[in-house]
């Protein structure tokens, strides 16, 4: 039986090979397990998917039907979502916890079922659970289903996951924070592909090389997987041609530097066309307002074929880290491509205008005990973030998910009151209202915005300077949104609504609202269900910078959430 769908599948790929491609099952078992790895001079357990860091890359083309075993071996409840895959009506296989399902217990273990459709290019699956993502994650390629691409076939794919390791368990990290009401520790090093540098001791043989061949092109299929940090790429003596940004085509953007933030996603082409000689290709952090952050930068190597292999490999000129022009020139210069697979046009008539403050917040300690451990935000308080000025918290104790509220339509779960603007309007960007204590300090809930079935919504996204700020990269479940506009200062409803584009915006799933500005995005409710919409910034959130949408079924049976799958893990 066995043999009969492994003989079935090579049928399949050799018909895809030959571009008369039909659809077929890609299934993988993902066993959550502890696994040791050396790094910084020291053995260290982390969380991972069969023992690889990252994990397995899963490889599909448009159209195919995913199916993951997942099986938690690990010590600590997890769930796993796939970032930035649409999820039309399989939404109990999107994976945040307590939104669409309970955490997978260890010893326990849950089946994802989902066809991906109407999307391709480069998205990735993480851990949904806690700090858990910053071992457990891959990337998730989807192939054009013709085989072909809206520009010249590279010669050669590869994934470039950039990500970051910390000096000790990323689970003690965040309970540490959660305890205290402080900032959690920053990560150690940034990594290319899971490894680091040859600047940090110990790491002579675990970095990332690519061999290349001159006058090939190749594509970079490149993730943000780190926590914290946006990231800026350069590969010495190479420019790049951006094609495709959270999976969706762009026009050919040229630029000698790549700027992505947590969550996002960029396709890449470069291509060899230096004389010979091997040439550094970094990564490193672009931040404003982080006193404590992680400076050891990621550094492969990309090394033509006919390099001596005692050459000393070039260095790219580095931004300054807090270089926010750079990374607004690059966040905002992106457009779409027009008409190419999967577009869509920006939706004109809108039903839902929403205004949101995003930012961090307050909230009050009970005990003004100096000694007591858990008030260590600022004014001996515990730091919290929200949007419209609520905070997003799953109660202790929680006997099902939001999505099984909805969907079995049982009340005292969550509410449907989250607000479509400020309660306050205040001058949000000024830091005169950094510290200001009548604005800081926001309640803990667990709210909705309800949407009918297929209506458009347009939020405006404004940043405020609660204790200074941060730039705070809001990711949707379920949707991707055009990005019509980014700014700086408060958004003006007349003058900033006439900088809209309308025509060719990014199309994205996660958008870097800068730190003193705004941003605004539009997309259509055609996905029933309950989706979180949150902060990819991995510290913030637990703070409660998220929120969901609940989004009504459309008319039909096909059109609303389907029932459950009989594994999905219990409360
Ligand atoms: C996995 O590692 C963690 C942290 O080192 C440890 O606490 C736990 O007991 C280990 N669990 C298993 C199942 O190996
Ligand atoms: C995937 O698509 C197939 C064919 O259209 C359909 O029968 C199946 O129900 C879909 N599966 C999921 C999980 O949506
Ligand atoms: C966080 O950093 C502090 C200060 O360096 C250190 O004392 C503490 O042990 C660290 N926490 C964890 C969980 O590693
Ligand atoms: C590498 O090790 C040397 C000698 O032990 C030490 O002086 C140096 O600070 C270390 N460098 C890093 C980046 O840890
Ligand atoms: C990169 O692009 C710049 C600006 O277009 C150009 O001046 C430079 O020669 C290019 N460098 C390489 C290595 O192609
Ligand atoms: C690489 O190029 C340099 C000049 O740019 C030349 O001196 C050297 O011989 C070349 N090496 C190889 C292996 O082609
Ligand atoms: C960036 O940081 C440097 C050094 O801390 C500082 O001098 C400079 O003013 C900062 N630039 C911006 C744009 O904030
Ligand atoms: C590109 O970015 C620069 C700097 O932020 C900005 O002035 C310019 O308007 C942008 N161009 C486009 C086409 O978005
Ligand atoms: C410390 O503060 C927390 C949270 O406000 C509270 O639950 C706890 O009782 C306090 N502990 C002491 C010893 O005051
Ligand atoms: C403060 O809390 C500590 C325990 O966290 C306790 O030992 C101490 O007595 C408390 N002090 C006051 C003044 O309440
Ligand atoms: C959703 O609305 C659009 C028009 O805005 C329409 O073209 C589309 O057919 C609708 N989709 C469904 C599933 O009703
Ligand atoms: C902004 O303008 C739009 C279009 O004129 C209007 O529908 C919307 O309600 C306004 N939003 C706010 C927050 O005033
Ligand atoms: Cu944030």
């Amino acid at each position: 039986m066995k043999l009969l769908l492994a003989f079935w599948l090579a049928c399949a790929f050799s018909l895809l090979a030959s571009s008369l491609a039909s659809a077929v099952i890609v299934e993988h078992t993902f066993r959550i397990q502890n696994t040791t790895i050396k790094r910084f001079c020291k053995e260290q357990v982390i969380v991972t998917v069969n023992g690889l860091f990252p994990g397995p890359t899963i490889n599909v083309r448009e159209g195919d039907t995913v199916i993951v075993h997942v099986l938690n071996e690990g010590p600590y409840d997890i769930t796993l979502h796939w970032h930035g895959v649409f999820q039309r009506f399989s939404i109990w296989a999107d994976g945040p916890e307590y939104v669409t399902q309970c955490p997978i217990p260890p010893k326990g273990k849950y089946t994802h079922k989902f066809n991906v459709t109407q999307q391709e290019g480069t998205l990735w699956w993480h851990a949904h659970a806690t700090y858990l993502r910053a071992t457990v994650h891959g990337a998730f390629i989807i192939q054009p289903r013709s085989g072909q691409f809206p520009f010249p076939k590279p010669y050669k794919q590869v994934p470039i996951i950039l990500g970051d390791l910390y000096n000790s368990n990323v689970e003690d990290i965040t309970a540490e924070a959660q305890v205290s009401g402080g900032g959690p520790n920053a990560s150690y090093a940034f990594t290319i592909n899971g490894l680091t540098s040859d600047l940090l001791n110990c790491t002579e043989d675990e970095t990332f090389k690519m061999k290349v061949k001159q006058g090939r092109t190749y594509m970079l299929r490149m993730i943000n997987a780190a926590l914290n940090n946006d990231l800026f790429f350069k590969i010495a003596n190479h420019n790049f041609t951006v094609v495709a940004v959270d999976a969706s085509y762009t026009e050919r953007y040229d630029t000698d530097i790549i700027v992505i933030a947590p969550g996002q996603s960029a396709d890449v082409l470069f291509t060899a066309n230096q004389p010979n000689g091997s040439y550094y290709m970094v990564a490193s952090p672009y931040v404003v307002n982080l006193p404590d952050f992680d400076t050891n930068i990621a550094r492969g190597t990309v090394i033509y074929d006919n390099a001596l292999p005692s050459s000393e490999p070039l260095m790219p000129i580095l931004p300054p880290f807090n270089d926010t022009d750079t990374a607004f020139k690059f966040y905002t210069n992106v457009t779409s491509k027009v008409g190419a697979p999967h577009w869509v046009p920006v939706p004109l008539k809108v039903d839902e205008h929403m205004l949101i403050t995003i930012g961090f917040s307050l909230e009050l300690c009970d005990s003004k005990n100096a000694s007591n451990k858990t008030c260590a935000g600022e004014f001996g308080d515990r730091y919290s973030a929200s949007m419209n000025n609520e905070s997003f918290a799953i109660p202790a104790g929680i006997k099902m998910s939001m999505l099984e509220a909805f969907y079995n339509n049982v009340s005292g779960v969550y509410t449907t009151d989250f607000p479509d603007k400020p309660t306050l309007n205040f001058d949000f960007t000024n830091l005169d209202n950094a510290y200001n204590k009548s604005l800081l300090y926001a309640p803990k809930s667990t709210k909705a915005k309800k949407l009918n079935f297929n209506s458009t919504v347009e939020i405006v996204f404004q940043n405020t300077a609660f204790l200074e700020g941060q730039n705070h990269p809001m990711h949707l479940h379920g949707y991707d949104f055009h990005v019509l506009a980014q700014g700086f200062g408060n958004f003006n409803n007349d003058t900033d609504r006439a900088k809209f584009n309308l025509v060719n915006p990014q199309l994205r799933n996660t958008v870097g609202v800068p730190l003193g500005g705004w941003a605004v995005i539009r997309f259509q409710a055609d996905n029933p269900g309950v989706w979180l919409m949150h902060c990819h910034m991995e510290d913030h959130v637990p703070w409660g910078l998220a929120m969901t949408f609940e989004v009504g079924n459309g008319p039909t049976p096909s059109t609303s959430v389907p029932p459950p799958p009989t594994d999905l893990p219990k409360c």
